[in-house]
Protein backbone atom coordinates (compact mmCIF):
# COMPACT_ATOMS: atom_id res chain seq x y z
CA UNK A 1 0.00 0.00 0.00
CA UNK A 2 1.04 3.67 -0.84
CA UNK A 3 2.97 5.09 2.46
CA UNK A 4 1.71 7.82 4.33
CA UNK A 5 1.87 10.62 1.88
CA UNK A 6 2.47 13.74 4.38
CA UNK A 7 4.72 12.54 7.18
CA UNK A 8 7.66 14.41 5.84
CA UNK A 9 5.98 17.62 4.68
CA UNK A 10 7.23 20.65 6.37
CA UNK A 11 4.59 21.93 8.78
CA UNK A 12 3.53 25.22 7.46
CA UNK A 13 2.09 22.90 3.94
CA UNK A 14 -0.20 20.77 6.28
CA UNK A 15 -3.10 22.87 6.26
CA UNK A 16 -4.64 24.92 3.39
CA UNK A 17 -6.88 27.32 6.04
CA UNK A 18 -5.66 28.85 9.32
CA UNK A 19 -9.33 28.09 10.20
CA UNK A 20 -8.27 24.68 10.40
CA UNK A 21 -5.93 25.51 13.72
CA UNK A 22 -7.51 27.79 15.12
CA UNK A 23 -7.41 27.86 19.02
CA UNK A 24 -10.57 26.02 20.35
CA UNK A 25 -11.92 29.63 22.23
CA UNK A 26 -11.04 31.74 19.01
CA UNK A 27 -13.11 29.48 17.16
CA UNK A 28 -16.21 29.41 20.24
CA UNK A 29 -15.75 33.30 19.79
CA UNK A 30 -16.53 33.35 16.01
CA UNK A 31 -19.07 30.71 16.02
CA UNK A 32 -20.71 32.48 18.49
CA UNK A 33 -20.46 35.63 16.52
CA UNK A 34 -21.93 34.12 13.57
CA UNK A 35 -25.06 32.49 14.96
CA UNK A 36 -25.83 35.58 16.11
CA UNK A 37 -26.13 36.80 12.48
CA UNK A 38 -27.59 33.60 11.78
CA UNK A 39 -30.52 34.05 13.82
CA UNK A 40 -31.00 37.51 12.80
CA UNK A 41 -31.12 36.92 9.26
CA UNK A 42 -33.62 33.72 9.19
CA UNK A 43 -35.64 34.95 11.63
CA UNK A 44 -38.52 36.45 9.46
CA UNK A 45 -38.57 32.89 7.18
CA UNK A 46 -42.02 31.92 7.15
CA UNK A 47 -40.57 28.21 8.53
CA UNK A 48 -39.49 30.01 11.99
CA UNK A 49 -41.69 33.20 12.12
CA UNK A 50 -43.90 31.56 14.28
CA UNK A 51 -41.39 30.65 16.52
CA UNK A 52 -39.33 33.95 16.53
CA UNK A 53 -43.01 35.97 16.94
CA UNK A 54 -43.99 33.98 20.17
CA UNK A 55 -40.56 34.17 21.77
CA UNK A 56 -39.09 37.56 20.86
CA UNK A 57 -35.65 36.20 20.50
CA UNK A 58 -32.78 37.91 18.49
CA UNK A 59 -29.26 37.24 17.87
CA UNK A 60 -28.93 39.51 21.32
CA UNK A 61 -30.14 36.38 23.41
CA UNK A 62 -27.58 34.12 21.94
CA UNK A 63 -25.17 34.79 24.79
CA UNK A 64 -23.30 30.92 24.43
CA UNK A 65 -23.09 28.26 21.95
CA UNK A 66 -25.63 26.32 24.59
CA UNK A 67 -28.07 29.06 23.57
CA UNK A 68 -28.51 27.15 19.99
CA UNK A 69 -30.50 25.05 22.71
CA UNK A 70 -32.97 27.86 22.47
CA UNK A 71 -33.63 27.27 18.65
CA UNK A 72 -36.02 25.59 16.94
CA UNK A 73 -34.90 22.83 14.97
CA UNK A 74 -35.61 22.49 11.44
CA UNK A 75 -36.31 18.66 9.42
CA UNK A 76 -36.98 17.81 5.70
CA UNK A 77 -40.24 18.19 6.06
CA UNK A 78 -40.25 21.79 6.96
CA UNK A 79 -38.17 21.95 3.58
CA UNK A 80 -40.73 19.98 1.81
CA UNK A 81 -43.31 22.51 3.25
CA UNK A 82 -41.71 25.20 1.89
CA UNK A 83 -40.57 23.75 -1.71
CA UNK A 84 -39.41 24.82 -4.07
CA UNK A 85 -37.92 28.60 -2.36
CA UNK A 86 -39.57 29.52 0.55
CA UNK A 87 -36.44 29.09 2.53
CA UNK A 88 -34.51 31.40 0.59
CA UNK A 89 -32.83 34.15 2.24
CA UNK A 90 -31.59 36.70 -0.82
CA UNK A 91 -33.46 37.97 -3.80
CA UNK A 92 -34.03 35.25 -6.89
CA UNK A 93 -31.61 37.10 -8.81
CA UNK A 94 -29.08 36.63 -6.67
CA UNK A 95 -28.89 33.07 -6.65
CA UNK A 96 -26.02 31.61 -8.95
CA UNK A 97 -26.79 27.88 -8.55
CA UNK A 98 -29.27 25.40 -7.09
CA UNK A 99 -28.37 22.10 -5.77
CA UNK A 100 -30.89 19.44 -4.14
CA UNK A 101 -31.07 15.82 -2.27
CA UNK A 102 -32.19 13.52 -4.72
CA UNK A 103 -35.39 12.70 -3.19
CA UNK A 104 -36.71 9.69 -4.58
CA UNK A 105 -39.57 9.36 -2.57
CA UNK A 106 -40.55 12.99 -2.48
CA UNK A 107 -39.34 16.12 -4.51
CA UNK A 108 -36.25 17.24 -3.90
CA UNK A 109 -35.27 19.66 -1.04
CA UNK A 110 -33.24 22.42 -2.89
CA UNK A 111 -30.51 24.83 -1.94
CA UNK A 112 -28.70 27.54 -3.57
CA UNK A 113 -26.20 29.29 -3.57
CA UNK A 114 -24.78 32.92 -3.78
CA UNK A 115 -21.31 34.05 -5.99
CA UNK A 116 -20.04 34.12 -1.94
CA UNK A 117 -21.22 30.76 -1.37
CA UNK A 118 -19.73 29.03 -3.94
CA UNK A 119 -16.39 30.60 -3.08
CA UNK A 120 -16.75 29.35 0.92
CA UNK A 121 -17.96 25.93 -0.71
CA UNK A 122 -14.98 25.15 -2.50
CA UNK A 123 -12.81 26.45 0.07
CA UNK A 124 -14.41 24.14 2.38
CA UNK A 125 -13.95 21.29 -0.24
CA UNK A 126 -10.11 22.15 -0.53
CA UNK A 127 -9.47 21.97 2.56
CA UNK A 128 -10.45 18.60 3.43
CA UNK A 129 -9.31 17.34 0.21
CA UNK A 130 -5.58 19.22 1.01
CA UNK A 131 -5.49 17.85 4.51
CA UNK A 132 -5.74 13.75 2.52
CA UNK A 133 -3.01 15.04 -0.24
CA UNK A 134 -4.62 16.48 -2.55
CA UNK A 135 -1.96 18.71 -4.13
CA UNK A 136 -1.90 21.09 -7.40
CA UNK A 137 0.65 18.55 -9.21
CA UNK A 138 -2.32 15.33 -9.18
CA UNK A 139 -4.80 14.73 -11.40
CA UNK A 140 -8.18 13.72 -10.00
CA UNK A 141 -10.47 11.25 -11.60
CA UNK A 142 -13.87 12.39 -10.59
CA UNK A 143 -15.93 9.12 -10.75
CA UNK A 144 -19.74 11.06 -9.08
CA UNK A 145 -22.83 11.82 -10.82
CA UNK A 146 -22.51 15.83 -12.18
CA UNK A 147 -26.23 17.21 -11.41
CA UNK A 148 -28.87 17.96 -8.94
CA UNK A 149 -26.50 15.69 -6.43
CA UNK A 150 -24.00 18.38 -5.07
CA UNK A 151 -20.99 15.33 -5.17
CA UNK A 152 -20.03 15.96 -8.79
CA UNK A 153 -19.47 19.87 -8.54
CA UNK A 154 -19.07 20.49 -5.04
CA UNK A 155 -16.22 18.86 -5.20
CA UNK A 156 -15.13 19.65 -8.41
CA UNK A 157 -14.63 23.32 -7.69
CA UNK A 158 -12.18 22.50 -4.37
CA UNK A 159 -10.30 20.38 -6.41
CA UNK A 160 -9.55 23.56 -9.05
CA UNK A 161 -9.28 25.78 -6.19
CA UNK A 162 -5.79 23.75 -5.12
CA UNK A 163 -5.12 23.82 -8.91
CA UNK A 164 -4.95 20.12 -9.18
CA UNK A 165 -5.95 18.77 -12.83
CA UNK A 166 -9.41 16.99 -13.00
CA UNK A 167 -10.65 14.11 -15.47
CA UNK A 168 -14.82 14.77 -14.60
CA UNK A 169 -15.51 10.97 -15.46
CA UNK A 170 -18.66 11.29 -13.81
CA UNK A 171 -20.39 7.48 -12.67
CA UNK A 172 -20.43 4.66 -14.97
CA UNK A 173 -19.20 2.76 -17.36
CA UNK A 174 -16.55 1.31 -15.59
CA UNK A 175 -14.34 -0.11 -17.64
CA UNK A 176 -13.86 3.17 -19.48
CA UNK A 177 -13.01 4.53 -15.67
CA UNK A 178 -10.26 2.10 -15.30
CA UNK A 179 -8.70 2.60 -18.36
CA UNK A 180 -8.20 6.40 -17.22
CA UNK A 181 -6.99 5.56 -14.24
CA UNK A 182 -4.17 3.46 -16.27
CA UNK A 183 -4.28 5.75 -19.76
CA UNK A 184 -4.10 9.29 -17.90
CA UNK A 185 -1.95 8.21 -14.36
CA UNK A 186 -4.98 9.84 -12.27
CA UNK A 187 -2.95 10.05 -8.74
CA UNK A 188 -6.73 10.67 -6.60
CA UNK A 189 -10.05 9.10 -7.08
CA UNK A 190 -13.42 10.96 -6.36
CA UNK A 191 -16.65 8.20 -5.41
CA UNK A 192 -18.90 7.13 -3.80
CA UNK A 193 -17.25 3.79 -1.37
CA UNK A 194 -19.59 1.66 -3.12
CA UNK A 195 -18.73 2.62 -6.78
CA UNK A 196 -15.36 2.36 -5.68
CA UNK A 197 -15.80 -0.95 -4.79
CA UNK A 198 -17.22 -1.87 -7.89
CA UNK A 199 -14.31 -0.18 -9.53
CA UNK A 200 -11.49 -1.68 -7.65
CA UNK A 201 -13.19 -5.05 -7.99
CA UNK A 202 -13.20 -5.20 -11.57
CA UNK A 203 -9.75 -3.88 -11.23
CA UNK A 204 -8.98 -7.71 -9.52
CA UNK A 205 -10.93 -9.15 -11.94
CA UNK A 206 -9.38 -7.42 -14.89
CA UNK A 207 -6.25 -9.02 -13.48
CA UNK A 208 -4.37 -5.62 -12.63
CA UNK A 209 -2.42 -5.59 -9.15
CA UNK A 210 -2.63 -3.00 -6.68
CA UNK A 211 0.64 -2.15 -7.63
CA UNK A 212 0.28 -1.37 -11.48
CA UNK A 213 -2.25 1.56 -10.81
CA UNK A 214 -0.79 4.71 -10.04
CA UNK A 215 -3.60 5.76 -7.96
CA UNK A 216 -2.21 6.73 -4.43
CA UNK A 217 -5.45 7.82 -2.42
CA UNK A 218 -9.31 8.54 -2.91
CA UNK A 219 -11.79 10.73 -0.86
CA UNK A 220 -15.08 8.68 -0.49
CA UNK A 221 -18.31 9.94 0.83
CA UNK A 222 -21.97 10.22 0.11
CA UNK A 223 -22.93 7.45 1.82
CA UNK A 224 -22.38 4.98 4.63
CA UNK A 225 -19.14 2.81 4.83
CA UNK A 226 -17.25 0.70 7.21
CA UNK A 227 -13.50 0.52 8.12
CA UNK A 228 -13.86 -3.05 6.58
CA UNK A 229 -14.77 -1.28 3.18
CA UNK A 230 -12.21 0.76 3.61
CA UNK A 231 -9.61 -1.54 4.36
CA UNK A 232 -10.87 -3.65 1.63
CA UNK A 233 -10.71 -0.96 -1.18
CA UNK A 234 -7.12 0.05 -0.30
CA UNK A 235 -5.79 -2.92 -0.41
CA UNK A 236 -7.20 -3.82 -4.26
CA UNK A 237 -6.32 -0.24 -5.21
CA UNK A 238 -3.15 0.03 -3.27
CA UNK A 239 -4.10 3.68 -1.99
CA UNK A 240 -5.17 5.70 1.15
CA UNK A 241 -9.03 5.98 1.12
CA UNK A 242 -10.55 9.32 3.19
CA UNK A 243 -14.28 9.68 4.11
CA UNK A 244 -16.05 13.25 3.97
CA UNK A 245 -19.41 13.72 4.45
CA UNK A 246 -21.91 16.69 4.38
CA UNK A 247 -25.63 17.09 2.56
CA UNK A 248 -27.09 19.11 0.37
CA UNK A 249 -29.45 21.03 2.75
CA UNK A 250 -26.48 22.37 4.34
CA UNK A 251 -24.26 22.91 1.17
CA UNK A 252 -23.08 19.45 -0.07
CA UNK A 253 -19.31 17.48 1.02
CA UNK A 254 -17.77 20.17 3.55
CA UNK A 255 -19.20 19.67 6.67
CA UNK A 256 -16.28 17.45 8.11
CA UNK A 257 -13.77 15.08 5.94
CA UNK A 258 -10.42 12.87 7.16
CA UNK A 259 -7.36 14.48 7.65
CA UNK A 260 -4.16 11.74 6.37
CA UNK A 261 -4.29 10.47 10.12
CA UNK A 262 -7.37 8.74 9.06
CA UNK A 263 -9.07 9.60 12.57
CA UNK A 264 -12.51 10.94 11.85
CA UNK A 265 -13.48 13.60 10.39
CA UNK A 266 -12.71 17.13 11.00
CA UNK A 267 -15.57 19.09 11.13
CA UNK A 268 -15.21 22.38 10.01
CA UNK A 269 -16.68 24.57 12.70
CA UNK A 270 -16.07 27.96 11.41
CA UNK A 271 -19.12 27.13 9.13
CA UNK A 272 -21.32 24.67 10.66
CA UNK A 273 -22.41 24.53 14.55
CA UNK A 274 -22.76 20.61 14.80
CA UNK A 275 -24.44 19.03 17.83
CA UNK A 276 -24.98 15.20 18.41
CA UNK A 277 -28.10 14.70 20.23
CA UNK A 278 -29.93 11.58 21.19
CA UNK A 279 -32.76 11.14 17.69
CA UNK A 280 -35.78 10.98 21.08
CA UNK A 281 -34.54 12.92 23.82
CA UNK A 282 -33.24 15.37 21.66
CA UNK A 283 -30.61 16.06 24.62
CA UNK A 284 -26.73 16.18 24.12
CA UNK A 285 -25.27 13.30 24.25
CA UNK A 286 -22.00 12.16 26.23
CA UNK A 287 -18.49 12.90 24.21
CA UNK A 288 -18.21 9.38 22.11
CA UNK A 289 -21.48 8.45 22.59
CA UNK A 290 -23.28 8.24 19.32
CA UNK A 291 -25.78 10.80 18.34
CA UNK A 292 -27.66 12.04 15.81
CA UNK A 293 -25.91 15.14 13.84
CA UNK A 294 -27.91 18.45 13.92
CA UNK A 295 -25.91 21.17 11.95
CA UNK A 296 -26.75 24.92 11.96
CA UNK A 297 -25.26 27.08 9.08
CA UNK A 298 -22.65 29.57 10.17
CA UNK A 299 -21.89 30.90 7.09
CA UNK A 300 -24.24 30.80 4.29
CA UNK A 301 -25.96 33.42 2.15
CA UNK A 302 -28.96 32.24 0.10
CA UNK A 303 -30.10 29.55 2.66
CA UNK A 304 -29.26 29.31 6.30
CA UNK A 305 -30.68 26.01 8.37
CA UNK A 306 -31.20 26.35 12.03
CA UNK A 307 -30.40 23.22 13.88
CA UNK A 308 -31.36 20.93 10.65
CA UNK A 309 -31.76 17.26 11.65
CA UNK A 310 -29.84 15.12 9.56
CA UNK A 311 -31.15 11.98 11.03
CA UNK A 312 -27.47 10.81 10.41
CA UNK A 313 -25.54 9.23 13.45
CA UNK A 314 -22.13 9.25 14.63
CA UNK A 315 -19.92 10.15 17.86
CA UNK A 316 -18.08 13.48 18.74
CA UNK A 317 -14.91 14.32 19.98
CA UNK A 318 -12.77 17.08 20.98
CA UNK A 319 -9.57 15.65 21.73
CA UNK A 320 -6.61 16.87 19.97
CA UNK A 321 -5.50 15.34 16.66
CA UNK A 322 -1.78 13.80 16.07
CA UNK A 323 -2.71 16.59 12.82
CA UNK A 324 -2.27 19.65 14.23
CA UNK A 325 -5.72 20.61 13.60
CA UNK A 326 -7.93 22.05 16.34
CA UNK A 327 -11.35 21.32 15.37
CA UNK A 328 -14.12 19.38 16.66
CA UNK A 329 -14.20 15.48 14.98
CA UNK A 330 -16.79 13.02 13.98
CA UNK A 331 -16.44 9.50 13.70
CA UNK A 332 -17.66 7.78 9.84
CA UNK A 333 -21.67 7.87 10.25
CA UNK A 334 -22.90 4.66 11.92
CA UNK A 335 -26.38 4.78 10.21
CA UNK A 336 -29.46 6.53 9.89
CA UNK A 337 -31.86 7.24 12.65
CA UNK A 338 -34.57 6.61 9.80
CA UNK A 339 -32.87 3.78 8.32
CA UNK A 340 -32.14 1.95 11.48
CA UNK A 341 -34.63 -1.00 12.13
CA UNK A 342 -35.55 -2.13 15.62
CA UNK A 343 -35.76 -6.45 15.55
CA UNK A 344 -37.00 -7.49 18.50
CA UNK A 345 -36.27 -4.69 20.38
CA UNK A 346 -32.60 -4.66 18.52
CA UNK A 347 -31.46 -2.24 16.94
CA UNK A 348 -29.89 -2.73 13.59
CA UNK A 349 -27.83 -0.53 11.08
CA UNK A 350 -27.01 -1.81 7.92
CA UNK A 351 -23.56 -0.82 8.35
CA UNK A 352 -23.33 -3.58 11.20
CA UNK A 353 -23.76 -6.06 8.44
CA UNK A 354 -21.69 -5.09 6.03
CA UNK A 355 -19.32 -4.60 9.10
CA UNK A 356 -19.96 -8.46 10.16
CA UNK A 357 -20.04 -9.77 6.32
CA UNK A 358 -16.53 -8.32 5.98
CA UNK A 359 -14.77 -10.23 8.61
CA UNK A 360 -15.55 -13.48 6.78
CA UNK A 361 -12.97 -14.24 4.02
CA UNK A 362 -15.04 -14.91 0.83
CA UNK A 363 -18.24 -12.34 1.22
CA UNK A 364 -18.38 -9.49 -0.68
CA UNK A 365 -19.81 -5.96 0.71
CA UNK A 366 -22.34 -6.53 -2.14
CA UNK A 367 -25.42 -7.44 -0.09
CA UNK A 368 -29.52 -6.61 0.61
CA UNK A 369 -31.45 -6.76 3.87
CA UNK A 370 -34.83 -7.21 3.82
CA UNK A 371 -36.97 -6.89 7.29
CA UNK A 372 -40.43 -8.35 7.14
CA UNK A 373 -43.18 -9.48 9.43
CA UNK A 374 -44.87 -12.76 8.07
CA UNK A 375 -46.62 -13.41 11.48
CA UNK A 376 -46.23 -11.23 14.63
CA UNK A 377 -42.92 -11.41 14.58
CA UNK A 378 -39.70 -9.94 12.86
CA UNK A 379 -37.39 -11.58 10.10
CA UNK A 380 -34.42 -10.49 8.87
CA UNK A 381 -33.01 -11.61 5.85
CA UNK A 382 -29.70 -10.77 4.65
CA UNK A 383 -28.55 -11.92 1.00
CA UNK A 384 -24.44 -11.71 0.04
CA UNK A 385 -22.77 -12.55 -2.77
CA UNK A 386 -19.64 -14.60 -2.40
CA UNK A 387 -16.51 -14.01 -3.80
CA UNK A 388 -15.65 -16.30 -6.89
CA UNK A 389 -12.93 -18.02 -5.42
CA UNK A 390 -15.36 -19.46 -3.03
CA UNK A 391 -18.61 -20.35 -4.26
CA UNK A 392 -18.52 -23.95 -4.78
CA UNK A 393 -21.21 -26.62 -5.26
CA UNK A 394 -19.90 -28.49 -2.64
CA UNK A 395 -22.86 -27.93 -0.03
CA UNK A 396 -20.59 -28.64 2.62
CA UNK A 397 -17.87 -25.88 1.58
CA UNK A 398 -21.06 -23.35 1.45
CA UNK A 399 -22.63 -24.49 5.06
CA UNK A 400 -19.66 -23.74 6.20
CA UNK A 401 -19.43 -20.05 4.67
CA UNK A 402 -22.84 -19.76 5.42
CA UNK A 403 -22.73 -20.60 9.45
CA UNK A 404 -19.49 -18.76 9.42
CA UNK A 405 -21.03 -15.77 8.17
CA UNK A 406 -24.13 -16.17 10.38
CA UNK A 407 -21.74 -16.09 13.60
CA UNK A 408 -20.07 -12.71 12.61
CA UNK A 409 -23.82 -11.44 12.08
CA UNK A 410 -25.07 -12.23 15.42
CA UNK A 411 -21.58 -11.08 17.72
CA UNK A 412 -22.35 -7.53 15.57
CA UNK A 413 -25.83 -7.51 15.63
CA UNK A 414 -26.85 -10.26 18.18
CA UNK A 415 -29.43 -11.28 16.14
CA UNK A 416 -30.67 -14.23 14.30
CA UNK A 417 -30.57 -13.79 10.53
CA UNK A 418 -31.42 -16.15 7.74
CA UNK A 419 -28.91 -15.71 5.15
CA UNK A 420 -28.79 -16.44 1.15
CA UNK A 421 -25.69 -16.53 -0.70
CA UNK A 422 -26.04 -15.45 -3.77
CA UNK A 423 -23.78 -16.49 -6.78
CA UNK A 424 -20.57 -14.17 -7.85
CA UNK A 425 -21.70 -11.13 -9.75
CA UNK A 426 -25.58 -11.87 -9.68
CA UNK A 427 -26.58 -9.00 -7.28
CA UNK A 428 -27.23 -5.25 -8.08
CA UNK A 429 -23.80 -2.63 -8.24
CA UNK A 430 -24.37 0.49 -7.62
CA UNK A 431 -22.62 3.75 -9.71
CA UNK A 432 -24.24 6.38 -7.18
CA UNK A 433 -25.71 5.58 -3.66
CA UNK A 434 -25.87 1.88 -2.64
CA UNK A 435 -29.59 1.00 -1.71
CA UNK A 436 -28.79 -1.71 0.96
CA UNK A 437 -31.95 -2.19 3.03
CA UNK A 438 -35.70 -3.28 2.25
CA UNK A 439 -38.32 -2.67 5.48
CA UNK A 440 -41.13 -4.33 4.16
CA UNK A 441 -42.29 -4.74 7.26
CA UNK A 442 -46.12 -2.87 6.99
CA UNK A 443 -45.76 -1.03 10.32
CA UNK A 444 -48.40 1.60 9.95
CA UNK A 445 -51.50 -0.46 9.20
O1 LIG B 1 -24.37 13.13 -0.32
C1 LIG B 1 -23.25 15.25 -0.12
C2 LIG B 1 -21.95 14.59 -0.34
C3 LIG B 1 -21.51 14.38 -1.62
C4 LIG B 1 -21.15 14.24 0.73
C5 LIG B 1 -20.26 13.81 -1.83
C6 LIG B 1 -19.89 13.69 0.54
C7 LIG B 1 -19.46 13.49 -0.77
P1 LIG B 1 -27.07 14.40 -0.16
O2 LIG B 1 -27.28 13.76 -1.47
O3 LIG B 1 -27.98 15.49 0.25
O4 LIG B 1 -25.64 15.02 -0.06
O5 LIG B 1 -27.12 13.27 0.93
C8 LIG B 1 -26.81 13.55 2.26
O6 LIG B 1 -25.81 11.36 2.53
O7 LIG B 1 -27.40 12.96 5.28
C9 LIG B 1 -25.86 11.12 4.85
O8 LIG B 1 -26.92 10.27 5.18
C10 LIG B 1 -25.21 10.62 3.57
N1 LIG B 1 -23.76 10.87 3.60
C11 LIG B 1 -23.07 11.87 3.03
N2 LIG B 1 -21.74 11.70 3.26
C12 LIG B 1 -21.60 10.59 4.01
C13 LIG B 1 -20.50 9.88 4.58
C14 LIG B 1 -24.46 14.34 -0.19
N3 LIG B 1 -19.25 10.26 4.41
C15 LIG B 1 -26.79 12.27 3.06
N4 LIG B 1 -20.78 8.78 5.31
C16 LIG B 1 -26.35 12.50 4.48
C17 LIG B 1 -22.05 8.36 5.49
C18 LIG B 1 -22.91 10.07 4.23
N5 LIG B 1 -23.12 8.96 4.96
Amino acid sequence: MAAPLFENLPFENLYWSQMETLPREQMRVLQLERLKKTVDKVRNLPMYREFFEKTKLTGDDIHSLDDVRKLPFTTKKDLLDQYPFGHLLIPRHEIVRIHGSSGTKSKPTLTAYTKNDLVTWADLTARFLYAGGLRSNHLVQIAFGYGLFTGGFGLHYGIERIGAGILPSAAGNTPRQIMFLQDLRTDCLIATPSYAMNIAETVRDMGIKPDELPLKFAHFGAEAWTDEMRKTIEQLLGIKAYNNYGLSEIMGPSVSGECYKQDGMHIQEDCFLVECLHPETLEPVAEGEPGEIVITNLQKEATSLLRYRTRDIATITSQPCECGRTTTRMSRIVGRSDDMVVIRGVNLFPSQIEEALLRVPGATPHYLIQVTRPGSMDEVTVQVEIQPDYFSDKMSEMEQLRSKILHEIQIVTGLRVKLELQAPQTMQRFQGKAKRLEDLRDLYK
